[in-house]
């Protein structure tokens, strides 16, 4: 059941599909207070009570004992003690033996969730705005409140297939020919490999909509090339638009008034990559259709998926906020400064990137109010990837695109999916990607994946490899890495082989994979769950912080420490492990259930399959394109005959039923570790 309960006002955020009348009794489960403006709801917590939900942020899958904020943030260097990243998503599961409840809060700023921090035994949940619909959601489990939070906010966006396939990214590649050694680079090696994202460089003084003429003489050409190698370019977009006469994006927004302005009327300026920008007011239909049209260039150049970057909307400085920063090094200059002087300089000039001031000083207009940045803030990324996928659907309403963003917001997984941001070339980052997928799908977003390798710093070859390992399994399978860093595509590495037969076992899964997504997608699951989610009575399963559950019935299991060779892992229950070296040579081993140590040496993972289920691989290939999908490799675990129902279409239509597109594979396994080839 799901129920609404109205404080005040709400802003619109377009993240609720279902419209509900709101309730008249009170919110039950928290005490409800207000302090001025803001609603803080607090509750008592059950000492074993486990926290599922908030999407992209730091630490545990269990986001219980810490504080964090939603606030959409350009974090280019975070770590566990980061209170906001790039997305802000305000769903929280309470999952105790006393109780279970979802609870939603639909409001477009700031919201703290303080979890166990102040206090360990409580949770006080503040709203700054204080004028929002609540949701509550109470059903029979946790895998009943994440389908009504999905029947709330609409169904997750479809990516094409192709979009599963290895995507290799780096911020640097400036010109056609760097683009094509890069494919040249996996294709002489046997990588497979079906994007190439396009980042930055390869626009003309970094303007959106524009690309360096002398370094992509044709694009349309270099796109129909590619495209016969089955590779796709993927460019990217950034949110804020140069603000230069002349420039045809720019000259066109100013005609439309599709730019933010401050209280006194100007045009609200801050810079970014190409100078001073102004900044498109996403939350105004009319401008969201604008700016969606504004991608025609390049979708009638073929390109068919972007990444859109920079929407938190992330600041450089502005003049205001230089200046202030000057006019303090000028009140220090010659004096004695002692260290409280110096570090306010120094926080001056830091402080001039994403200053809560700026936030305050512009004004956006949701559905004809007009309406303080500071109060909306969390939209903007969101409401970006909306006018893009508008934008893609109007150019061509009979296809899908692939679209992935930086910043989002609930409602946003209907139009796109998400990448997970600037990590570093840390294992702990590896674990937190891991950590934050099962909320992400919580959350809708199930189209996601980290920067395989780590985006900052110089990456070790076991690390990306142990990287690669994990993203074999995640929908984005993209490696990308920062301009002058370490050369991260696999192909310069020593242990390329290691690599080549890591991402082979994705193509060989990709049918697989594929068909377990979009199950999840259409009907409304999960891709990646909490053990908590399948295993609810089991206390050990419940606590597992660093497995997940992938579709409907498989397990995985990354090694997430250098040097380990191995790791420590439960199972719940009796499970097949596949361990994986390439997509012809495996172990099939049968585990009962409780704790093990598995050994996985560097090219080693594992894949768990459930009993009586199967997991099918094809012979794998050059690229999406190019697989074989007819002939698979079945195995499976087994005491009785067992059946998969694989979903297999086009890769392209935009709205599939899913009841046309699935094939019964029925297997009558001979021993209990099976191995039965099937063609279909
Ligand atoms: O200020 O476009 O998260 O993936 O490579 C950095 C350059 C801007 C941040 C993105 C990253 C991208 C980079 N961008």
């Amino acid at each position: 059941m799901i129920r609404k309960y109205t404080f005040g006002t709400p802003l619109p955020t377009g993240a609720a599909v279902l419209s509900l009348p709101a309730e008249t009794s009170p919110l039950p489960w928290f005490d409800v207070s207000r302090e001025g403006e803001k609603l803080r709801l607090t509750l008592a917590l059950h000492p074993e009570e486990r926290l599922f939900g908030l999407g992209e942020s730091v630490r545990g899958i269990n986001k219980r004992g810490f504080l964090y904020r939603s606030w959409n943030s350009d974090v280019f260097s975070h770590t566990e003690s980061t209170e906001s990243l790039y997305g802000s998503h305000n769903f929280l599961v309470f999952f105790s033996p006393e109780r279970l409840f979802g609870i939603y809060l639909d409001d477009p700023g700031l919201v703290t969730w303080d979890l166990g921090y102040s206090r360990m035994d409580t949770a006080v949940i503040t709203s700054e705005n204080g004028q929002l619909d609540i949701y509550l959601l109470e059903e029979n489990s946790l895998t009943e409140t994440a389908r009504a939070f999905r029947r709330l906010t609409g169904k997750s966006y479809l990516p094409p297939r192709w979009a599963f396939g290895y995507i290799q990214s780096r911020w640097g590649y400036a010109s056609e020919k760097e683009i094509r050694t890069v494919a040249d680079g996996h294709r002489k090696q046997g990588i497979p490999l079906d994007g190439i994202c396009m980042d930055i460089d390869y626009m003309e003084a970094f303007r959106n909509f524009t690309w360096k003429k002398d370094a992509f003489p044709d694009l349309k050409r270099f796109c129909a090339e590619m495209k016969e190698e089955h590779i796709r370019l993927i460019p990217i977009i950034d949110a804020g638009i140069a603000a230069e006469e002349g420039y045809e994006p720019y000259d066109s927004g100013r005609e439309a008034d599709a730019f933010c302005r401050k209280a006194d009327g100007s045009e609200f300026r801050a810079a970014v990559w190409p100078g001073f920008c102004c900044f498109p007011d996403f939350l105004r239909k009319d401008v969201r259709r604008w700016f969606g049209d504004l991608y025609r260039p390049l979708l009638e150049a073929g390109v068919e998926g972007f990444w859109n970057d920079m929407n938190e909307p992330a600041l450089f400085y502005t003049e205001e906020r230089t200046a202030a920063a000057f006019s303090r090094a000028e009140e220090l200059r010659g004096g004695h400064a002692d260290y409280e002087a110096l570090w306010s300089l120094k926080d001056a000039f830091n402080g001039i990137a994403n200053n809560p001031e700026d936030y305050r000083s512009f004004w956006q207009e949701p559905e004809g109010r007009r309406v303080r940045h500071d109060r909306v803030h969390n939209l903007y990324g969101a409401f970006m990837t909306h006018a893009s996928a508008e934008g893609f659907r109007r150019f061509d309403p009979g296809k899908r695109f692939l679209l992935f963003s930086r910043s989002s917001f609930i409602g946003a997984h209907r139009s796109g999916g998400i990448w997970q941001g600037d990590n570093f070339s840390w294992w702990s980052h590896l674990k937190l990607a891991l950590q934050m997928l099962p909320n992400l799908n919580l959350c809708g977003f199930l189209y996601s994946g980290c920067d395989l390798g780590g985006f900052g710093c110089n990456v070790t070859e076991d690390l990306l490899e142990r990287f690669l390992q994990l993203g074999v399994f995640t929908p984005l399978m993209r490696n990308h890495s920062a301009l002058h860093t370490r050369d991260q595509e696999v192909y310069r590495f020593s242990i390329l082989d290691l690599m080549r037969n890591t991402i082979r076992v994705r193509y060989a899964l990709l049918p697989f994979l594929y068909s377990e997504f979009m199950k999840a997608a259409l009907t409304d699951g999960m891709y990646f769950r909490p053990l908590a989610f399948d295993y609810p009575e089991d206390p050990r399963a419940v606590a597992t912080e660093d497995q997940l559950m992938l579709g409907e019935a498989c397990m995985i299991a990354p090694v997430l420490e250098q040097n380990a060779a191995g790791r420590y892992m439960y199972l719940p229950e009796e499970m097949l492990m596949i361990r994986f070296r390439s997509p012809e040579d495996y172990d099939l081993l049968e585990l009962p259930p409780g704790d093990h140590r598995i050994s996985l040496s560097l090219g080693e993972f594992p894949l768990f399959v459930r009993k009586n289920h199967a997991v099918l691989l094809c012979p794998g290939g050059d690229s999406s394109e190019t697989l074989n999908d007819h002939d698979f490799t079945a195995l499976c675990l087994a005491d009785r005959p067992v059946s998969y129902d694989l979903y297999r279409d086009d890769g392209t239509d935009p709205a599939p039923l899913l009841s046309e597109h699935l094939t019964r594979v029925s297997l009558a396994p001979a021993d209990r570790v099976a191995k039965i080839h099937v063609v279909l």
